[in-house]
């Protein structure tokens, strides 16, 4: 019986202070862990607290009702601003940046969606928390201008999934990618998935896109969709969750592709740059993966080399395998596009 309990726990806190020098890291990363899981409390509580709702709705017993997102905010913020480590947050659901008072200030810029995937919130679909941090630049006092910058910068990016099991995964700048599962029964995130690494060969042959928006989308992606729908040696399979970290999650780990891309609705896409589109491509190419804008700007780019020029910027996103995105880029080829070799 006795190997049914951990004895040598690999917990959050112990992977990254084995991994880094930099204590002001370790704090920041044991505060994002801290707000995470108190978001794991709310979101798994949410039924029978009556959270699930619109904020600003009073409830049939005169309640405020609490939405889950503006909650998972509050403790996400609660915990960074008083972490003592942080100088400057962005927020999705904040329009303005966050400035920490002086006295509590430290080096560290967090961009964060605390409660990602709205559509799903209500009904218990799979949602997530994602973010990225950066240092302040040189001389500065921590400003939205900290976080205006390339993803090359970026220090550190994760995502938390909230689902039958609640998982981080996150990588520091150059780095391998881990994952880490919450045990409830010790309350602490523990290592379980060392050096995530995308399926090499591509792996599942897996398209992932809201197919609704199709009508919309230039010749060349419609054109992708549709060669994933023939396939060799057998059509791709369609999985769209609607929740980002769902998808990406699903991608790194089975295979295929993933696809948000900009429309002539959307020519900038649906999906923020800084703590959607920098964090998930950072974490996909630090797993052997390709995050690509496709055709955005008149050129197909990379996403970490994008510069957002506002807090909440949008970005178009195509994110999988090598031999999912060539296929996307065989399409932009055949129109005379100019596209990058992988
Ligand atoms: P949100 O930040 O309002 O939740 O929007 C982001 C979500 C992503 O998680 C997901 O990939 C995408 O929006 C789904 O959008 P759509 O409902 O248009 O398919
Ligand atoms: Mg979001």
């Amino acid at each position: 019986m006795a190997d049914k309990f951990d004895v040598d726990a690999k917990t959050l806190n112990r992977f990254v202070m084995a991994s880094t020098h930099d204590h002001d890291l370790v704090i920041l990363m044991n505060a994002i862990g801290t707000s995470c899981k108190l978001i794991t409390s709310a979101v798994q509580r949410a039924g029978v607290a009556k959270l699930y709702g619109l904020a600003g709705e009073v409830n049939s017993t005169g309640d405020d009702q609490k939405k889950l997102d503006v909650m998972s905010n509050d403790m996400m913020i609660n915990a960074l601003v008083n972490s003592g480590v942080c100088c400057v947050l962005v927020s999705e659901e904040n329009e303005e940046p966050i400035i920490v008072p002086p006295g509590r200030a430290g080096k560290f810029c967090v961009a964060f969606d605390p409660l990602d995937g709205s559509s799903n919130i209500d009904c218990n679909v799979s949602v997530g928390t994602i973010f990225s941090v950066y240092e302040r630049k040189p001389g500065s006092d921590g400003n939205a201008d900290d976080l205006l910058r390339s993803g090359a910068d970026c220090v550190c990016a994760g995502y938390v999934a909230y689902s039958s099991a609640v998982e981080m995964v996150f990588t520091f700048k150059g780095g391998d990618v881990h994952g880490f599962c919450l045990d409830s029964t010790i309350g602490e995130f523990v290592h379980t998935r060392e050096k995530m690494i995308f399926p090499q060969d591509g792996g599942k042959t897996i398209y992932s896109a809201n197919e609704g928006n199709a009508i919309h989308w230039d010749q060349p992606i419609q054109d992708a969709i549709a060669e994933f729908k023939k396939g060799e040696p057998k059509p791709y399979s369609a999985r769209y969750v609607g929740s980002m970290v769902a998808d990406i999650h699903r991608t790194i780990l089975y295979g295929g592709i993933y696809l948000y891309p900009a429309d002539v609705k959307s020519p900038k896409g649906k999906l923020r740059l800084l703590y959607e589109g920098i964090p998930m491509a950072m974490i996909i190419e630090q797993a052997g993966g390709i995050a690509s804008t496709g055709m955005f700007e008149g050129k197909i780019q990379r996403v970490l080399d994008l510069v957002p020029d506002e807090i909440h910027a949008k970005c178009p996103i195509i994110m999988g395998g090598k031999r999912d995105v060539q296929i996307v880029y065989d399409q932009y080829k055949k129109q005379g596009v100019e596209t990058p070799t992988l």
